[in-house]
Order: structure tokens, then sequence, then C-alpha cells
């Protein structure tokens, strides 16, 4: 017997953070708007977090040096990061979407799978519930999301991704190779810009020229993941939809006033970020694992470094005594950190820590 067709949607938010603070003044409306560090009039430093689409058209990006983004669009409207604001909003978006399906997954604060093959038939029954589902979120939170519909999280996610802002996009299983092939492999969940460059080496720019380059070389050069990305540009994915308790790692980072060579200042600074994500980790009753850590040099040359425990933890002290340790080793006198961060990750929740123990 051949299993049963699956029918996922992909819910991914619109220039999320923007988007909220739009909402919330009404009077940012039409320009452009970037949230992230302080500008300082193209002295500030750290990175944009995001920008509004009339941003983007100036060419301001997310993960962008917020220097930069000044030099691109000065008249833009420049506003901090409020997490706390738009975790808020995350989770009410998250509860409305919850009731469309009987399995959830949340990713990231903005992204959401749902499996709703028992309750459609049909790919036309799935678009009008992944209408259903952009007009509630419309109507209850005045903010738009683009959604894609496939027969696997893969499909679904890059469907999503076709038409931003408030697009849907419906890919059915027979269609899936052809949608895919014209498009850059970047597009590819877990494909980020180092992965790109090493398929362009190979001569593979579209996600049909991965699909049709021999597997086994794939894997030569990229171990499991080469297989992963061969079957993903077939569209193919049995992965499914689970809850994970939402969040999936919690992080802080710092980036120095002026780059630093004072070893005492940034573990001073390390300590600092560890007690700031030690804070989050009680708040939201988490146990974790793995900690790493994130050195930024004065050149940009960035490296991250983790470490798993073989226990699970929820105290500062090992937080901090593991960050210590992975940052030490980047401590070197003729180098100039400009950032560093620290992120903890491979979360149990204190509920279910209770019945392990
Ligand atoms: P994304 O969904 O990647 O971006 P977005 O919602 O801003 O824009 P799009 O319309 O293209 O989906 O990320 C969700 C939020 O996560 C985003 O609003 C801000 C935050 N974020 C960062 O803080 N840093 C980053 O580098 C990225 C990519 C996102
Ligand atoms: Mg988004």
């Amino acid at each position: 017997m051949s299993e049963k067709r699956r029918m996922i949607v992909h819910v991914d938010m619109d220039h999320f953070f923007t988007a909220v603070e739009e909402r919330e003044h009404p009077e940012f409306k039409g320009k452009p708007v970037v949230a992230g560090a302080d500008p300082k009039a193209g002295k500030g430093r750290g990175v944009v977090s995001t920008c509004n689409y009339e941003a983007r058209k100036f060419g301001v990006r997310s993960g962008m040096p917020i220097s930069k983004a000044w030099q691109l669009c000065p008249e833009a409207v420049y506003l901090p990061v409020n997490y706390e604001l738009y975790a808020r909003v995350s989770n009410e978006i998250m509860g409305i979407l919850r009731g469309y399906s009987d399995k959830f997954e949340q990713w990231g604060i903005d992204e959401a799978f749902l499996d709703i093959t028992s309750r459609v038939k049909e790919y036309a029954e799935a678009e009008a519930l992944a209408r259903q589902m952009k007009n509630e979120i419309h109507a209850k939170q005045k903010l738009t999301c683009s959604t894609g519909v496939g027969p696997n999280k893969i499909i679904a996610k890059v469907a999503s991704d076709f038409q931003k802002p408030d697009g849907l996009t419906i890919v059915k299983e027979e269609e899936a190779e052809k949608f895919l092939a014209p498009l850059s492999v970047r597009k590819l969940p877990w494909i980020g810009r180092k992965t790109e460059q090493k398929l362009d080496a190979l001569g593979i720019k579209t996600i049909g020229e991965l699909a049709r380059y021999d597997p086994t070389v794939l894997t030569e050069h990229f171990g499991a993941m080469g297989a992963q990305m061969y079957l993903m540009a077939h569209g193919i994915d049995r992965s499914e939809v689970e809850e994970r308790g939402g969040i999936k790692s919690l992080s802080r980072e710092l980036t120095f006033e002026v780059d630093t060579g004072d070893f005492g200042l940034v573990l001073n600074n390390l300590d600092r970020l560890s007690e700031q994500v030690h804070e989050d980790v009680l708040r939201h009753g988490l146990f974790f694992k793995t900690v790493t850590v994130k050195v930024r040099y004065e050149n940009f040359e960035t490296h991250t470094h983790g470490k798993t425990m073989p226990f699970i933890t929820n105290r500062l002290q090992d937080l901090k005594k593991t960050a210590k340790e992975l940052t030490q080793a980047y401590l070197r006198p003729e180098r100039k950190i400009r950032l560093i961060g620290v992120r903890v990750s491979s979360f149990t929740s204190a509920e279910k820590q209770k019945t392990l123990a």
C-alpha cells in the first residue's frame, strides 16, 4: 500500500520585527524601517536584525552592519529591537495557527509548520484553509504572512518563500521537482552562503543542477549532508511535523564600542552575557546541554565553537565555565575582538527533566 499523501503548510511572517513596529506606529507606514543596532549617524556598530520591504528596495538586508544600512538609506526610521514585544505577538500568532492542525511545529520566532493531512482531502481545500489562516492572522493581529502548501516540509517552506510578502503558493507533489529546478540552491533550508560557494565551485547553481549531480560525489564533498541535499533537490523529505516546545536556542551577543585587545574586559562581558542567557533559560523553565560561543575579530572574521556537555543542566556556573573555556582559545594577543556571543541549545523543559530525574 502506498503511503498516504501528506499536506503540509509553512507560514512565515513578513518582515516580522518591523511589521510589528509599523502596526504599533502607523506613522511609519510607507517609510523604510530598520530594526537593529543604533546606527549613530553612520558610526554605529552591530547589525540589522530586519527591515521592511521599503528599506529592502535600498539594498538593506538582515545581518548587514548597521553602518552599511545607514550608508544605503540614511532616511530610514531606525529602531532598537524590542524582543519582548515580538515574542508576545509571536505567541499570539502561534496560538491562532495551532488551532488549524493537530500536528504543529514552531520554527524560530516567526515561522511554523502545520500538518493538515487529517483536515483536508485535496489541494483546493488545503488552499482554502491556508487562506483562512492568513485572514484570521490579519484580522486579529493586523499582520501579513507568506504561506506555502506542499507534500512535505521542505517543499512547503520553499513555497512560502516564493511569493513574498502576503503570498500563498501551492506546490503539488507531482509538480515539485519542476517547481524547484530553476531556483537557486540557496532557497533550500540549511544551504547557507558557504555551502552555496562550495556547490558553485562544482558548477551547481540551481536546485535542478543539484538534482542531476552524482549523489556519490556530493557525499564525498559534504558527507551525510550531501545525500540530504540530493534528496531535497528532488523534493523528497520524510521528516515529520513535530512539536519541539518552540524555543531551540537562547542567545545574547555584544558588539564592543571599540575593538578590544583587553581580554579582562572580554571575559567580564562574556560572564555578563552568560548571566543574561541564564536568566532567559530559567524564565522559560529549560535545561540545556550545548553551549556555543561566537567571536568576531576586528576584520569581521567570525568563529563559532560549541560544546555539548555529557549532562543536562540549568546551572549558571556550568554555562559560565564552558563559555569561558570555549572563548579562551580565541584570545590571541595580536587579534582585537569586535563581538562576542553566548548561546545555549539542546533543551529539555523543566517538566520533562523532573520526570527524567
Ligand atoms: P525572517 O523570517 O528570516 O525575516 P523577516 O520576517 O524579517 O522577513 P521576511 O519577510 O523575508 O520573512 O526572520 C524573522 C525575524 O527574525 C526577523 O523579523 C528578525 C529576526 N532576524 C534577526 O534578528 N537576524 C537575522 O539575521 C534574521 C534573518 C532574522
Ligand atoms: Mg519572516
